[in-house]
């Protein structure tokens, strides 16, 4: 008879058990039983645990080998790796560190590892690696980040905080108190199948449908009929990419003109109603922000506007605002601008009314839940170097070394990097420009990763460490974003000499001088526990009762309660803005803002601001590139991840990522269905297979992240992309000094019919070896 055990683990995408076989062989995967709406994603890491792709063992790159001191300009990326020794590897990198702290200091170290990594707190890769280089005498690290950075950077100047992932509104508060939605960017449910760190159950998917069935009216503002599920009924209004902000002003302008705007609200929550009101009137610079005006810049009908307004002032209405609509050029505006319309309704504070912001984007966001849930977690120790890089800007950071960056107000002296250090993040997947973070790449002295498997950050790399997927290992998974704490259970043996993150830091650690500190003396299990008692003591003291460490194992989750009614933003300082202050200069909220006002940024002003961005489509270039290029999270994985495994590949056509496109641009350009594109720009160009749809706007391509990126000359700035990786076209300047953000949604190319030979696709292919 056959045995066949299940093992619990999780992912970003879910719960699941595993099953295996006596010989370690991975049959299956089963949601768990709680989880009523698994995401499909859950198979999806079955097939490439034992995948060709994994890296089996140490590997570093030819030259570097030969030469490990040298200087740049390098060729990475373009030479064969030679397989090495645990050993040897390890002291290459131990060398390496120590030499660049010697001769340079640690702010020639960055560590700012930008990634998601896995679910699970304990093997979470750039914790890990934070820990030890804090250890280590510090490290340059990032700040912001690429999903809303531009939130991040605009909201503690115009409501004084900067939790964004909770300035959310739940369906059940939609559910019992709204009656209209007004979504900019939608909110699209393909999003709602991860979470940072974790999801452990679904069950907000299906909430459009209960909100149609509660008469809940929806409107989707967005180029893509899609960004809502057909089940929410919704009107769709189309807009131009990076028009957000002039509908938006038009709406306030209707709602000024009209008297519509709540007045007395303006007067005892907010300050600076009256600069805007100026602005959107026209008087300070001649040019009324009308309806018509609004419709010239984002092709949505001035009726329409006029009528929405009005629907919204006369209704309990939530406004949201996607993150895609600020990871755009000048992306702090449409936010802002989503809290002064919610303010002139009159409606912040209320429940199920005024503002959100990514509204669906990660599956718990809609959760209701309680605010106050501890997360066992490892600490990653102080930091001693203060320099910083914000997230998004990592091409300057390498290539302007000295010069300086404003930033929020700041200037900052960009430091000097030699030795770049990558866990858990795939620099080649989420930096913009991709040929310029080339050029910046090969200037370095040296780079390290970690990775699981053969993807361009471990092609691109000096040495490469082979990590574990999170079947090898035993971890927690617990999220900001949920209620459970679930027991992540070791399923299979590493892969060949694959090791965890924490394993690796721990060596290196030792190498260094360092090892002791950084484990405590404490092995995976005893880290667990650790982690896990110190959190549950967190956790009683706010009146939880989790159990104790070994019962929780043995049980498998441990689920909080729900909050009997969920928490209203900013419901307590409506109520009484004079005790209940804000953390901004004026204790309120802030329409104008006196702080950024006086950081001079033309291109992020005092107050809310229509600024047209660098390139959409209204801007001169696009006669010579006409169409608009966004650039979205996708349905079949995360970012790069799974991009290999069968579910993302059976997606693609002709092997190529799909580029959507409407029916009409199809026909002008002579393209069908299932054809191979080269789109292109001045930075780079790729290939992609084309999708042509009818529900996105004309003028439009929409192209999902994360196909690996596949030059076809391998190492060489501005070759071919062959698999259709859009961050060889996207911009990567700030969406403004205030918070130098990613602006990867404002991009524009053009697209032809690709009629050479086709060059395969070799993304999966793993690199040529070498002996020494
Ligand atoms: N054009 C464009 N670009 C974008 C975006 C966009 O909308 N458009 N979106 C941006 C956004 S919002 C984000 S969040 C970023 C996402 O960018 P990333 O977070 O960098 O993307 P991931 O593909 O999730 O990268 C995680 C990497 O970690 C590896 N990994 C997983 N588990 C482990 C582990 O345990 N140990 C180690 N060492 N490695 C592990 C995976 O194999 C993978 O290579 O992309 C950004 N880039
Ligand atoms: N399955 C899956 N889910 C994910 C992820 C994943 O990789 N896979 N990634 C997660 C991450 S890291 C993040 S940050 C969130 C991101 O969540 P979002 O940023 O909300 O998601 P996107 O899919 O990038 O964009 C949603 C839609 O915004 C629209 N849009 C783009 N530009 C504009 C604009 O200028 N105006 C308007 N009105 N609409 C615009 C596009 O049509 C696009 O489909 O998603 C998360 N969810
Ligand atoms: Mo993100």
């Amino acid at each position: 008879m056959r045995t066949r055990t299940l093992t619990q683990t999780a992912s970003h995408w879910g719960v699941y058990s595993v099953e295996t076989n006596e010989s370690g062989d991975i049959l299956n995967t089963y949601p768990a039983p709680y989880d009523t709406e698994p995401s499909p994603l859950i198979r999806g890491l079955q097939s490439l645990v034992h995948s060709p792709l994994r890296i089996d063992q140490p590997y570093v790159r030819q030259g570097f080998l030969q030469n490990p001191e040298a200087n740049g300009p390098h060729n990475r990326g373009g030479e064969p790796f030679v397989p090495v020794s645990w050993e040897k590897a390890l002291g290459l990198a131990a060398d390496a560190l120590l030499r660049v702290r010697a001769n340079f200091g640690n702010e020639a170290i960055y560590g700012g590892s930008y990634g998601w990594a896995s679910a699970g707190r304990l093997h979470h890769a750039p914790s890990v690696l934070k820990r030890f280089l804090g250890l280590f005498g510090g490290y340059v690290d990032k700040r912001g980040n690429h999903s809303f950075g531009a939130a991040l950077g605009i909201m503690p100047h115009v409501v004084g905080r900067n939790d964004i992932t909770d300035m959310v509104v739940s369906w059940r508060s939609v559910l019992e108190n709204t009656e209209l939605v007004v979504m900019f960017g939608g909110a699209n449910i393909k999003n709602m199948q991860i979470d940072s760190g974790g999801a452990a159950s679904h069950e907000n998917s299906s909430g459009f449908m209960r909100a149609r069935a509660a008469g809940i009216q929806f409107v989707n503002i967005s180029p893509f009929r899609d960004d809502l599920p057909e089940t929410a009924a919704a009107q769709w209004q189309v807009i131009r990419p990076g028009s957000d902000t002039a509908v938006m002003m038009a709406l306030a302008h209707t709602l000024i003109t009209e008297a519509l705007h709540d007045q007395s609200f303006l007067q005892r929550c907010c300050v600076g109603f009256d600069r805007l009101k100026q602005y959107v009137l026209g008087e300070t610079d001649g040019q009324p922000k009308t309806p018509e005006w609004a419709a010239q810049h984002s092709g949505m009908e001035p009726e329409a506007i006029r009528a929405l307004a009005r629907r919204m002032a006369t209704s309990r209405t939530l406004i949201t605002t996607s993150w895609s609509v600020q990871r755009s050029d000048h992306g702090e505006q449409p936010v802002w601008m989503t809290v002064a319309l919610a303010a002139m309704l009159g409606q912040i504070g209320k429940p199920g009314r005024g503002f959100a912001l990514g509204f669906g984007a990660t599956n718990g966001s809609l959760a209701s839940r309680a605010r106050d849930i501890p997360r066992p977690k490892m600490s990653l120790g102080p930091n001693a170097v203060k320099a910083f890089c914000p997230a998004g800007r990592t091409n300057d950071l390498l290539l302007r070394p000295g010069e300086q960056l404003e930033y929020n107000g700041l200037n900052l002296k960009i430091p000097d990097i030699k030795l770049l250090y990558s866990a858990g993040g795939n620099p080649f997947h989420h930096n913009a420009n991709t040929n310029r973070l080339l050029q910046a790449w090969q200037r370095l002295d040296t780079v390290i990763v970690n990775e699981i498997w053969w993807n361009a950050a471990a092609k691109h790399a000096d040495i490469v460490f082979p990590t574990t997927t999170t079947m090898e290992r035993n971890d927690i998974l617990a999220a900001d974003q949920q209620s459970r704490w679930v027991a992540m259970k070791k399923v299979v043996e590493p892969y060949k000499s694959a090791r965890n993150d924490f394993d690796i830091f721990s060596d290196l650690a030792e190498r260094v001088g360092v090892g002791a500190a950084f484990t405590e003396n404490r092995n995976e299990m005893g880290w667990l526990r650790h982690m896990y008692d110190t959190a549950r003591i967190t956790a009683q003291e706010r009146g939880y009762a989790p159990p104790p460490f070994d019962e929780f194992w043995q049980a498998g989750d441990y689920l909080f309660p729900a909050p009997e009614s969920d928490e209203v933003l900013f419901a307590d300082f409506v109520a009484d803005p004079e005790s209940n202050r804000l953390a901004t200069p004026s204790g309120k909220i802030e329409i104008y803002s006196e702080t950024v006002d006086g950081f001079g940024y033309s291109d992020c002003p005092g107050q809310p601001t229509w600024i047209e961005p660098k390139e959409w489509l209204g801007s001169p270039i696009s006669k010579q590139f006409p169409f608009h290029l966004l650039s979205n999270q996708p349905t079949w994985r995360l970012h790069s991840q799974l991009d290999a495994s069968p579910a993302s590949r059976k997606n693609k056509v002709q092997d190529r990522e799909p580029i959507k496109m409407n029916r009409k641009d199809a026909d002008a350009k002579g393209l069908k269905n299932g054809d191979v594109v080269r789109v292109f720009n001045d930075r780079g160009a790729m290939l992609a297979g084309v999708e042509i749809v009818d529900d996105l706007l004309s003028g439009v391509l929409l192209i999902a992240t994360g196909a690996w990126y596949d030059p076809a000359e391998p190492g060489k700035a501005g070759a071919l992309e062959k698999h259709g990786n859009p961050n060889v076209l996207t911009r990567d300047e700030g969406t403004s000094r205030l918070s130098q953000s990613i602006a990867a949604q404002s991009v524009l190319v053009d697209i032809e019919l690709f009629t050479g030979t086709l060059p395969a696709v070799t993304a999966f292919d793993i690199p040529a070896f070498a002996t020494e």
